[in-house]
């Protein structure tokens, strides 16, 4: 008798172990076939009952029961457990296709920016970089600004300190140059400048980029032949431009350079308000004065410069009607280009 109580209770602490071990649905599967089953353990215990002399059966008997009801008991419940850590295991499927990330691209002005960097290189003219945070002398002084001249006003200008201001332009980077080189000099300047503006048609940092060409002999019409040239490669081939007379305080004689309209080609039209001419950058002839900040001899040299807003011939190319579509940052408008 003592003998088939114990086995009950052997085979009960098993198969309890046994569940606690699986991890499996199928793990739990061979252990019901094993101790449940038909063919299983537990049966076989019971019907071994009938062996046992008719007194001692119940005893045996309830133990028997008590067995299976546990062991049934800590199965199911371990199979509910087993397969709800199998269907958070499954919410990760290795085999669903990847996500494809999102890839940017060039901002629209950046992308104009490299462009008029590009047509000037195959021009030969090199490519200069300098810094944002310039100094009076760099920025204004040099450059023949009077010190009374309104740009160097508070107003217009962003100070960071006493003598230290964002650059609000790029030639300063060509003062250092010809500080740095003798002629011949050919050089583009790009870069971010800054100016105390922001309304609907100034931001408060914008791009430019300056061209510098300081050599024997240079004259305006190396100047007109150089942007025709770029307004050619950057608009389209046929690409007129015009030269009227400006006011500049580092060059003298002073141009701005138009383009015919890229809408109406010059016959007059809103967007040229008419006029046939659309204003695309500020040139000239390098003013002799700035040749002895630099130790430049103007007997021997002469030069022209020219300065282009990056928005402007960014909104002129791509037919812009709003300068803020550029510093938005609105993708749908990105995406286009
Ligand atoms: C404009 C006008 C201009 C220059 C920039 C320059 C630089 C040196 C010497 C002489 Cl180092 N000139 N730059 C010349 C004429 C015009 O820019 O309206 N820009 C948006």
């Amino acid at each position: 008798m003592s003998d088939l109580l114990e086995t009950i209770e052997e085979t009960r602490q098993k198969a309890l172990k046994a569940i606690e071990q699986a991890s499996t649905p199928s793990e739990l599967e061979q252990i019901r076939i094993e101790f449940l089953g038909t063919k299983g353990r537990m049966l076989e215990l019971t019907r071994s009952l009938g062996t046992l002399p008719k007194e001692l059966r119940p005893k045996a008997g309830q133990a028997a029961n008590k067995a299976q009801n546990e062991i049934t008991k800590a199965h199911r419940e371990a199979l509910v457990a087993v397969k709800k850590s199998e269907a958070i295991a499954n919410r990760l499927d290795v085999t669903l296709p990847g996500r494809r990330p999102a890839v940017g691209h060039t901002h629209l002005l950046n992308q104009t920016l490299t462009e008029i960097c590009q047509i000037f290189e195959h021009l030969g003219f090199s490519i200069v970089e300098g810094p944002e945070v310039e100094t009076d002398y760099y920025n204004f002084e040099a450059l023949n600004f009077p010190a009374d001249h309104p740009s160097r006003d508070m107003q217009e200008t962003l100070f960071v300190g006493d003598k230290l201001l964002l650059r609000t332009h790029t030639s300063p980077v060509q003062i250092r140059t010809m500080e740095k080189s003798p002629p011949p000099v050919w050089v583009v300047a790009p870069g971010k400048t800054y100016r105390r503006d922001d309304d609907v048609t100034h931001s408060p940092m914008f791009h430019q980029v300056e061209g510098l060409v300081v050599d024997k002999g240079i004259t305006m019409s190396d100047l007109k032949g150089v942007l025709s040239a770029f307004a050619a490669h950057f608009f389209s081939p046929n690409t007129k431009i015009r030269l009227r007379p400006s006011f500049f305080p580092f060059t003298e004689p002073s141009a701005e350079v138009d383009i015919a309209c890229v809408l109406c080609g010059g016959k007059g039209c809103r967007l040229c308000k008419s006029s046939g001419w659309l204003e695309l950058l500020g040139s000239g002839m390098v003013d002799p004065a700035l040749y002895d900040f630099v130790g430049y001899d103007p007997e021997k040299i002469s030069g022209f410069a020219f300065g282009m807003g990056v928005d402007r011939a960014a909104m002129l190319k791509y037919g812009l009607s709003n300068i803020r579509h550029l510093y938005e940052g609105d993708l749908r408008f990105l995406r286009q280009f």
